[in-house]
């Protein structure tokens, strides 16, 4: 639990010491001080985009908005997620692994339910509490906009459901920024609602959260919780065009140059040692491409890259909002992305300056980043989204909170290791909110210490992850970590941060041990393995036999 001082100085900043005491004393009983003094608690989660990819963590892409969140605040540098849109929603939504609460793969299509129920059923289940739940408990305003999927067919995993006062955003997952459709569209609270004209995803839910947060502390000085999840940077890659045209041309030296570019920065901010070597890049050759492919692939990362500005433009409104109620001191605001930087759209991902500039509407079809250039989001990270490598499954973390921070220096690193559920667990101390007994307990760890100078492992215990046969498992400096049907590897994170000397072969004792405790895990978590379970091969292997039923015709006796 917080010490409750810091709550009374919040609460009571600017009164001399003694006026404190006496205002203490004679006013409030010291639980009421305390109830007054809960920070507002936001989680900005942004969907797909890389580890290097805003201006703190390495990146050319202006973020001033982020970046002065970071100086106000720490950054993480050892931030795990679990790899996927779902699976991290899950997780970061209820303290727990993705597989205990019913989304061990992803999350049900907006078109098709899967027809079983268990770890794997494609929707939150009703063993784990939101931190929208716990939090409302604990005397917090909920609110929420953006991007839920955790459950778009049945209603009681929606939002308004578990846990939120309100909502305004997609139950679904991916959806076009300018004009939702195909079955993916907006809803407030539980009721379908048109977008207007002027329609953009990562403005609108920006707008409403500032409303939302208004009215709350309008109504009554409880403090609030918001859950900011955008849909931006996923695809299709919706810039608008201003923000498009601010990059557009500053691709044009390819990916091993902006690896480069970005690691020499991650240096010089502190983030890694001088001598970090980044995972190379999977190719192809850069030069080797020709001119009118290099420019679609300009245009393509510039499209991405304006969709992270806008994100920081909005991060700054927030911000600004903030400030001016009063907000901003004592809200503990978390940045961070779902995973790592998306490959989906194949090696050199899709679209080009027209389909920038005139979008396909209401259809999840577009500009896709492609696995070249998320390879170069990550830097200097191996691998992408899907998968727990660093590529994969490390994300920038930004953690900001002016009042609670005031005992250290800001804008400087947390070092230590920490994931998802760790979320909850903070939320839990800060609040003083009870999690339910009744209920697996949370996975995660209070990070107040370290938020506030400790230099203590937040994680003395393990930490697993698993996403679709990918697996990976955390042991103080170790890392164990496969992909799926592949050899486990075993990396000293210490000294070896990229995953580029694998060491199983000569610490085999090391990897026999945590494979065997990985694998106890994953029985106790009801993970499938070795076999993975995979959604999308499920519903392709349903499709197919009832293809087949249809072709043969009833046969009657
Ligand atoms: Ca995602």
């Amino acid at each position: 639990m917080l010490n409750v001082n810091i709550f009374c100085a919040n609460v009571l900043h600017g009164f001399s010491k003694a006026a404190l005491v006496s205002v203490v004393l004679l006013a409030f009983p010291c639980s009421a001080v305390t109830a007054a003094g809960k920070p507002n608690i936001i989680v900005v989660l942004v969907d797909d985009m890389g580890f290097s990819d805003v201006g703190c963590y390495g990146s050319e892409i202006e973020t001033p908005n982020l970046d002065q969140l970071a100086s106000d605040g720490l950054r993480f540098t050892q931030f795990y997620n679990s790899g996927r849109c779902c699976p991290t929603r899950a997780s970061l939504m209820t303290g727990l692994h993705p597989h205990q609460v019913g989304i061990g793969h992803m999350t049900e299509p907006p078109e098709q339910s899967l027809g079983f129920e268990g770890p794997y059923q494609g929707y939150l289940n009703n063993e784990c509490a939101t931190l929208a739940e716990v939090l409302r408990s604990g005397g917090y305003h909920t609110l929420m906009t953006g991007k839920w999927h955790l459950g778009l067919q049945r209603r009681e995993c929606w939002p308004m459901q578990r846990g939120f006062d309100r909502f305004y955003g997609g139950l679904s997952g991916a959806f076009n920024y300018f004009k939702p459709g195909g079955g993916r569209g907006m809803s407030l609270g539980n009721d379908p609602v048109e977008t207007d004209a002027g329609f953009y995803a990562t403005d609108k839910f920006t707008d409403v959260a500032c409303d939302f947060i208004s009215d709350a502390c309008d109504t009554d000085d409880r403090p609030f919780f918001l859950y900011l999840a955008y849909n931006a940077p996923h695809w299709p890659l919706n810039a608008k065009v201003k923000d498009f045209e601010k990059y557009k041309g500053k691709y044009t030296a390819g990916w091993d140059a902006l690896m480069k570019n970005r690691l020499a920065k991650q240096v010089e901010l502190g983030l890694f040692p001088a001598d970090t070597a980044a995972a190379p890049h999977e190719g192809p050759v850069w030069d080797g491409l020709n001119e009118k492919k290099r420019e679609e692939l300009d245009a393509i990362m510039a499209a991405y890259a304006g969709c992270i500005d806008s994100i920081d433009q909005n991060i700054g409104k927030l911000c600004d909002h903030l400030r001016s109620i009063g907000q901003y001191d004592n809200t503990l605001i978390m940045f961070l992305s779902d995973n790592g930087a998306c490959q989906e759209g194949g090696i050199l991902g899709q679209g080009s300056e027209q389909m920038v500039k005139e979008p396909p509407l209401e259809t999840v079809a577009g500009v896709r980043l492609g696995q070249a250039w998320a390879n170069a989001c990550n830097t200097p990270f191996r691998l992408y989204k899907h998968f727990v490598h660093e590529g994969g499954a490390c994300t920038p973390m930004i953690a900001s909170w002016p009042d609670g921070m005031k005992q250290i220096k800001r804008g400087g690193f947390v070092r230590q290791a920490a994931y998802l559920p760790d979320v909850m667990a903070t939320c839990l101390d800060l609040s003083g909110a009870k999690y339910p007994s009744n209920l697996p307990p949370c996975a995660g760890e209070s990070m107040v210490q370290a938020l506030t100078g400790s230099h203590d492992p937040i994680h003395v215990d393990p930490v697993y992850w698993e996403h679709e046969g990918n697996a990976a498992m955390r042991w103080g400096n170790w890392k164990l970590v496969r992909e799926y049907k592949k050899p486990w590897e075993l990396y000293d994170m210490e000294t070896d941060r990229t995953e580029l000397r694998d060491l199983s072969g000569v610490q085999q004792d090391k990897r026999n041990e945590m494979v065997k405790m990985w694998e106890t895990w994953a029985t106790a978590t009801q993970v499938a393995f070795p076999e993975r379970f995979n959604m999308y091969e499920f519903l392709r292997k349903k499709r197919n036999e009832e293809k087949q039923k249809k072709k043969q015709p009833n046969k009657k006796k």
